[in-house]
């Protein structure tokens, strides 16, 4: 681990955390503390670069894409084109068209699990009556709801590979689970609610080996490891803009060309047409034919902005960065008497939720607050992992590639202080 210990050592935390204008501005604490922000599973604070991505295409690039002969409407369109380019780099996709932009996570495995289950020319969908979907007891319920509706409308069963008590996924649990009946897998890269991480490279090749793709949702990953689609040989990986330093309202979903050529649209409008009649229409060409209507194009350039920005860092330096500020957290909340951390898989990332004794998670979140270290309380939109705790929520503390062991130090004197307050 020499590299990463030299990595981490080059990394000058001070300088990204000057990139990032709302870590300085005041006004952001109840208390009026200097805020420690540890809420990033949720989402994330933008740099100036992302920032200028945005207020540059309103202010100087401003119109509808793929449509405009004019100037302004070429350069939209050039930039949101440049965007789907860097995108493709950060995912190592094979080609563009492997590319659709989407509002975020959610819509990806929305428009997958739809278009898995819609019937097209009165036949039944690649899920069908008596099909099987494979998800993890880890999903986040973007990865879990999409997929109950899809399997609703298409008579279809969900099965759900069990988790151990460390919160890691059993593999032979969800190998067993893989057969002939099940026609998807989709499972979480990084748990939200524990910060585990899946090893879902070898979850890929099992599923594989049993002819079924796979839907990787990367929503918690993005931000924090380099990511491989190729290298991985997932058949779809989604996320989300907001959680890896980028805007709102903005995700990619990454899918193989040969299933996204495979599978019908799922929402229907302009844009996603080649030809239009009222008897018939045909679809426009990969990946427009997943994009239908004007998109969030000031999002989708700021999302560029956020890949360029997280690959200037260095993603492999953030990982090993974050990595031992994660150690560092992991070893001061263990030495806090009467709290227990929820999730102690071999391999995390980002994440420390926990429970403190004797105080509600919410109660824990509040005092944190005053003391201006803003967490998140409550289920995380991952109630099955809280019910296979046995515990109704969680306090979590989320890092990123902005934090410093000195705001972990403030983490656990704040929760020294709930110990006062309610011991
Ligand atoms: N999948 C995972 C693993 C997530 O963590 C989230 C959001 C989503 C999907 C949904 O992403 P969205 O951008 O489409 O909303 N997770 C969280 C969280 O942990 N706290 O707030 C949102």
């Amino acid at each position: 681990m020499a590299v990463a210990t030299e990595n981490a050592v080059a990394y000058d935390v001070e300088r990204i955390r000057a990139d990032f204008p709302l870590l300085h501005a005041s006004g952001t604490t109840s208390g009026g503390a200097k805020l420690a922000y540890l809420d990033n599973a949720a989402t994330t604070q933008k740099p100036q670069a992302v920032l200028d991505a945005l207020s540059g295409f309103y202010n100087q690039d401003c119109a509808n894409i793929h449509r405009s002969v004019h100037l302004l409407g070429e350069r939209a369109t050039a930039h949101y084109e440049a965007a789907r380019e860097t995108a493709r780099g950060f995912l190592n996709a094979a080609s563009e068209r492997e590319i659709i932009f989407v509002r975020g996570t959610t819509e990806a495995v929305n428009l997958v699990a739809q278009s898995f289950s819609r019937r097209t020319g009165g036949r039944p969908g690649l899920l069908g009556e008596g099909d099987e979907v494979l998800i993890t007891g880890l999903e986040h319920h973007s990865n879990i709801v999409p997929w109950q509706l899809a399997c609703e409308a298409a008579g279809a069963r969900l099965q759900v590979a069990p988790i151990n008590d460390r919160g890691e996924v059993e593999l032979e649990g969800f190998a067993r689970r893989l057969g002939p009946r099940t026609k998807v897998a989709a499972v979480a890269h990084i748990s939200n609610a524990l910060g585990t991480v899946n090893p879902v490279k070898e979850m890929i090749a099992l599923a594989h080996a049993q002819g079924v793709p796979v839907l990787v949702d990367g929503a918690q990953a993005a931000p924090h490891l380099p990511l491989d689609v190729r290298a991985l040989d997932c058949d779809f990986y989604a996320l989300s803009g907001h959680k890896m330093y980028g805007p709102t309202g903005i995700g990619v979903l990454y899918g193989k060309s040969a299933w996204l050529e495979r599978l019908p649209p799922w929402q229907g409008g302009g844009d996603m047409i080649s030809s239009v009649t009222f008897e018939r229409t045909t679809y426009n060409e990969l990946p427009y034919k997943f994009e239908a209507g004007t998109p969030n194009i000031a999002a989708t350039i700021g999302l560029g902005a956020a890949m360029r920005y997280l690959e200037g860092v260095g993603r492999g330096r953030i990982a090993a960065y974050e990595a031992e500020l994660l150690e560092y957290g992991t070893r001061k909340l263990e030495a806090i008497p009467g709290l227990r951390l929820v999730g102690t898989a071999a391999h995390k990332a980002g994440v420390l939720s926990f429970v403190v004794e004797g105080v509600h998670p919410h109660d824990v979140g509040t005092v944190l607050d005053s003391l201006g270290i803003a967490v998140r309380a409550g289920h995380h939109c991952a109630q099955p992992v809280m019910d296979r705790f046995g515990i109704a929520a969680t306090t979590r503390a989320s890092i990123g590639m902005y934090n410093t062991r000195a705001e972990l130090d403030r983490l656990a004197a704040g929760l020294a202080r709930v110990k006062e307050m309610f011991g």
